[in-house]
């Protein structure tokens, strides 16, 4: 397998609105995030992802952009700019910034002159289609955000679609000319000096031109089989790479909604000339209902353990992945996957042994550091995320049961990750000396970065060891990785080994102490880290895991 840098290196998510806001408008900003690189190193990260940045009117914070030449004026200027990328490349750090160009803001000069007419040259950078004999929408496509994924215009009485939001109109990929605006502002970035690019939802830029109705029975299959992977996405991914991205030593990964295993290595294998590496994200979806998250359903550690199991088969020695457990567009790592009750700060400690040590470039989210977990606001007046807010008026519409949709939203809805960063306990936790554009989690005083440095045991210095821990082996990068006992249903025990070391990760995913036994033998083991400390390695031909303990052995 090729050794390479961005394989070696870990990612820190930012995510600007809410990381440090430093002019007390409410809003975090890139001043905010310079004041606090210093923290980011010390943590042992590699690669900042900066979210979207670019001019918005924040229809979906960001992720609609007007303007890809310019920072939003909440965050700041170009000479923030310039000084944070600065910061990071001084202190050995690379920037990764958020490519949005399935689609922009309807507030971008392109959008704005293609709704004018249907002759205005740019009329093609979008997709415009006639009303349906019946006057409705072009077809019975849905929007990921709720309702049709039409928009009608009265001015030259067409629909244009948005996949995402009324705000977010699809770009069309088919226009030469849309491709070559893409190609020309991503040159503009990589040319200041970026490291590469976190591609938003990057599989979906080349629709089924047929625009034929589809199987709306379920979201995510209706993602993964209409709206994902189109006749021409690698064509125009392997021209992206040709055009641009050969010519910089830089890193991508895709955004991979609707990316099946199967499909995986078309966009990463090392022979195709694509991307570095893609988010795949069915451990997101796993507990999607039909309707997607606000219709949840239950999941086990047993799909945990098939989805990564399935992935690290699939990509194999020929691709590579992004392991991440949580983002800004799902629900805390701690609230999901672990206990954040009794066992905040242990399982916190556990699942970061999963997210470090499984084959991948790991990315840690914002806050998962100091163990951040999910947020239950009073009314649904204090929701911000867009996503949210239309399902619950959908959901009010159709006399939705509404305690059952507050309560997917209290487990699954994307405002659980956007509460401000926790920087210590003073007012409005440190974040802002303002009025913070969202609530905070409450238990702040108790859950801070302060708190963290001064305590020797915490979530952070165990963050800090594990990254150290990895950097020192790079068997967690290059070894193989074998899942030593699938079936089990809580523990998730497998093995990382090249011809230097041998590790064995073994993580009770439960509230109970579990007496384990290693069904392969495995000679004498060390014990190197556990989230109980080094306490003694025990019989280990039947080992007795604490709850939510994770051990990490070596093989001597
Ligand atoms: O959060 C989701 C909706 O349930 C995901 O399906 C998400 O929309 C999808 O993964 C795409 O996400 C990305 O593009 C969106 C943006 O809102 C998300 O924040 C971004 O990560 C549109 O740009
Ligand atoms: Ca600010």
């Amino acid at each position: 397998m090729k050794k390479i840098w961005w394989k070696e290196n870990v990612i820190y998510q930012i995510y600007p609105r809410s990381f440090k806001d430093s002019n007390g408008d409410g809003i975090g900003d890139l001043r905010g995030i310079i004041e606090k690189l210093d923290y980011i190193k010390d943590l042992g990260v590699d690669i900042i992802w900066l979210g979207p940045s670019f001019k918005s009117p924040n229809d979906d914070n960001g992720y609609d952009i007007s303007d890809y030449y310019d920072i939003m004026d909440e965050f700041g200027t170009m000479a923030d700019f310039d000084e944070l990328l600065e910061g990071l490349h001084s202190r050995g750090m690379k920037l990764l910034m958020d490519l949005v160009v399935n689609h922009s803001s309807d507030e971008h000069n392109w959008f704005e002159e293609s709704r004018k007419s249907k002759d205005n040259p740019y009329r093609d950078y979008y997709w415009w289609k006639p009303p349906a004999a019946d006057g409705g929408p072009p077809n019975n496509w849905i929007s990921f955000f709720g309702g049709s994924a039409w928009e009608f215009d009265e001015l030259t009485g067409e629909y244009y679609l948005h996949l995402f939001t009324k705000k977010q109109p699809d770009l069309n990929w088919e226009n030469p000319k849309v491709r070559e605006e893409v190609y020309k502002l991503m040159r503009f970035w990589l040319d200041k000096g970026i490291d590469g690019f976190r591609m938003d939802v990057i599989p979906l830029i080349s629709k089924r031109l047929d625009f034929a109705d589809a199987d709306i029975s379920n979201f995510t299959n209706l993602v993964a089989t209409t709206y994902s992977n189109g006749p021409r996405v690698h064509e125009f991914i392997q021209e992206m790479h040709e055009e641009v991205l050969q010519h910089y030593d830089i890193m991508t990964v895709g955004e991979g909604p609707g990316i099946t295993k199967d499909l995986g290595n078309l966009y990463v294998g090392e022979s195709r000339k694509e991307l570095s590496m893609i988010f795949h994200l069915d451990h997101m979806f796993m507990d999607h209902g039909d309707k997607g998250r606000f219709d949840p359903i239950p999941f086990s550690l047993l799909d945990v353990k098939r989805i990564f199991n399935e992935w690290d088969e699939a990509t194999g020695d020929e691709g590579w992945v992004s392991i991440f457990l949580d983002n800004h567009d799902f629900a805390r790592i701690v609230s999901r996957f672990g206990n954040d009750k009794e066992y905040r700060v242990t399982s916190a400690k556990m699942l970061s042994m999963l997210l470090l040590t499984l084959r991948g470039t790991p990315c840690i989210y914002q806050g998962s550091e100091i163990g951040m977990t999910n947020v239950k606001f009073d009314s649904i007046d204090d929701y911000r995320d867009v996503e949210t807010l239309n399902f619950y008026k959908l959901a009010k519409e159709n006399g939705g049961d509404m305690d059952a949709f507050m309560n997917a939203v209290y487990t699954l809805g994307r405002d659980n990750v956007r509460t401000p960063m926790q920087w210590n306990d003073s007012e409005n936790a440190g974040f802002t000396t303002g009025q913070p554009w969202i609530n905070l989690n409450q238990n702040y005083p108790e859950v801070n970065v302060e708190n963290a440095i001064a305590d020797p045991n915490s979530i952070f210095y165990f963050y800090k060891k594990l990254l150290a821990f990895r950097k020192e082996h790079s068997t967690f990068v290059y070894g193989n990785y074998k899942d030593l006992d699938p079936s089990h249903e809580k523990i998730y025990a497998y093995r990382r080994s090249d011809k230097n070391e041998t590790f064995i990760v073994v993580l009770n995913f439960s509230s109970e102490t579990v007496d384990f036994k290693l069904p392969e033998y495995y000679g004498e083991l060390e014990l190197c880290i556990s989230n109980y400390g080094i306490i003694d390695g025990g019989d280990l031909e039947n080992i007795k895991v604490m709850p939510w303990e994770g051990r990490i052995y070596r093989k001597k």
